[in-house]
């Protein structure tokens, strides 16, 4: 495959048209009217007086088909686990969370149950009983259901599933522009691994690419930036924080600086690949903060201090926008 790498910025007009043409052209989303109806209660149900803040919490990598009838994609990686974890601290700190994620990875609550078949928990020897079996079901249940179906039921957690690019996008503009509404009060936390390169849909072949006619070469298109559209249309108002992730330290923290400034974001949250579960770096325009897991806890996460950390800045924001106003 042969990725085409241009250097060369965009300027404006052509971004704005590369953004209308992305949503003209992609696939409308097959559930959108539902999603629509679950976001207006939603926000309705959290706004005041019955609620007050609202986060967005992207999670997971999106894909890119290759093919119409898609047999084969190219994957961003990510488990998941950090945008789940997030979940769980922003419930706790009393945020309604709207989980933008990825089908199939990791669910808030869930994030400490087996990667195997949860068949194999259940599996009898010797010593174990049938008994035995049926209590540790039961205290499965009990996690699940005090922490994730309350979160659920009592309307503050709405769980919305993607896979492709052009679902994420969708819907994530779909939140942004429900969320217009809430002013200061919302928050989007965009943890979610998004695709810099794709496959316009009206571009892309029908059917599965056939290896009989040997090597394979294609020109990916540039993903529309839409965090400035997020800044500037979408939700102006809300508070925004964006993650770098980077494989070399040499460059994160210079990117993550040109990601604050370039989509006008009000913290970057930058990352290691390898010690993204230790440490992060949150990058603000008066200066930098490094957050570590307390290594003296064995279960500690780093989402614990991080989404500490944000919820006082997401209140002093609230309060001198409440001021400016
Ligand atoms: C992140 O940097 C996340 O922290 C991770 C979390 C994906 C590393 P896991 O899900 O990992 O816990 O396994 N997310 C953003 C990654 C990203 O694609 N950022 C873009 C960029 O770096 C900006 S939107 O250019």
């Amino acid at each position: 495959m042969d990725l085409v790498n241009g250097s060369q910025e965009a300027p404006q007009e052509s971004l704005d048209t590369d953004m209308e043409s992305f949503f003209e052209t992609a696939p409308p989303l097959r559930d959108g009217l539902d999603i629509s109806r679950k976001l207006g209660e939603f926000i309705e149900l959290n706004s005041p007086p019955t609620g007050e803040r609202i986060v967005c919490v992207t999670s997971g990598g999106t894909t890119v088909p290759l093919e119409q009838r898609c047999v084969r994609y190219i994957d961003n990686f990510s488990s998941g686990h950090r945008g789940a974890a997030s979940t769980e601290y922003f419930l706790k700190a009393g945020y309604a969370v709207i989980f933008l994620h990825r089908r199939g990875t990791c669910q808030p609550y869930c994030r400490s149950l087996p990667e195997d078949s949860l068949l194999e928990c259940f599996e009898l020897t010797e010593e174990s009983s049938v008994q035995g079996v049926f209590n540790v079901k039961c205290d499965i249940e009990k996690h699940l259901n005090s922490h994730l179906s309350q979160a659920v039921e009592q309307g503050l957690l709405l769980k919305l599933p993607f896979t492709t690019i052009f679902e994420y996008l969708q819907i994530l503009r779909m939140v942004a522009t429900s969320m217009k509404s809430l002013g200061s009060r919302g928050m989007f936390y965009l943890a979610a691994a998004v695709s810099d390169f794709y496959v316009p849909w009206e571009s892309m072949v029908e059917h599965k690419i056939q290896s009989a006619s040997g090597p394979l070469d294609m020109r990916l298109a540039q993903v529309p930036k839409m965090l400035s559209m997020l800044r500037k249309e979408w939700a102006p108002m809300a508070f925004c924080i964006s993650f770098k992730l980077e494989t070399d330290s040499n460059i994160l923290l210079k990117k993550a600086d040109m990601a604050l400034r370039k989509y006008k974001m009000h913290m970057v949250v930058a990352n290691e690949l390898l010690s993204r579960k230790e440490e992060v770096t949150v990058v603000t325009s008066s200066g930098r903060i490094t957050v570590r897991r307390d290594k003296n806890e064995a279960d500690a996460d780093v989402e614990n201090p991080l989404i500490k950390l944000l919820e006082e800045r997401h209140s002093t924001y609230i309060q001198e926008s409440n001021t400016t106003n």
